[in-house]
């Protein structure tokens, strides 16, 4: 079952320069930043808020480590902005298949390693009309690393 907005997937050219402008203007400050090869991205996570359960949303701030990369070409062809929408899940695996049970592209066949320890996978934006979506499962204890 999705529960809640993990995050949102911004696309950046200067990461350093666009957290900067979400701490000056917001205030939010970067909780995690990592480098994730397989996906060809640096990123920072900023949390948004922080709930009993242990759950929390992000905006993910991505700027792409190769022109070739998911994030790189979404830029050269639209510029910066919202790239996709995460939801949170206890259980990526079967809610994804159960997903790509009712005809919607899982692009992977394996959830992969996401921000923080986490496993993700996506949905074919063409089948979600016309948004990015990924599916996340936090992992078991979410540790901040600068
Ligand atoms: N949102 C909405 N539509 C998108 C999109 C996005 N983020 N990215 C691509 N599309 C659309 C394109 O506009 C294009 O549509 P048209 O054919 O109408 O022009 C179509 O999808 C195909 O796009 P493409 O540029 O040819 O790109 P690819 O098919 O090579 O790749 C996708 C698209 C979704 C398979 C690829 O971006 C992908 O694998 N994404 C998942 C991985 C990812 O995004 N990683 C970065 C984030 C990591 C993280 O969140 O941790
Ligand atoms: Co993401």
């Amino acid at each position: 079952m999705l529960t809640r907005i993990d995050h949102i997937g911004i696309a950046c050219f200067d990461l350093d320069k666009t957290v900067e402008f979400y701490r000056a203007t917001y205030g939010f400050e970067v909780f995690h930043s990592e480098v994730n090869e397989e996906q060809g991205v640096r990123e920072a996570m900023l949390k948004i808020n922080a709930t009993d359960d242990g759950g929390a949303s992000y905006l993910q701030l991505l700027e792409p480590t190769r022109e070739d990369s998911a994030v790189g070409k979404w830029l050269a062809k639209n510029g910066e902005g919202v790239h996709h929408i995460a939801f949170g899940t206890a259980d990526v695996d079967g809610d994804s298949e159960a997903i790509r049970g009712k005809g919607v592209r899982v692009l992977y066949d394996e959830p992969r390693i996401g921000s923080m320890g986490s496993r993700i996978t996506f949905l074919h934006p063409k089948d979600c009309h016309g948004v990015l979506t990924e599916l996340v499962t936090a992992a078991p204890q979410e540790s901040a690393e600068h």
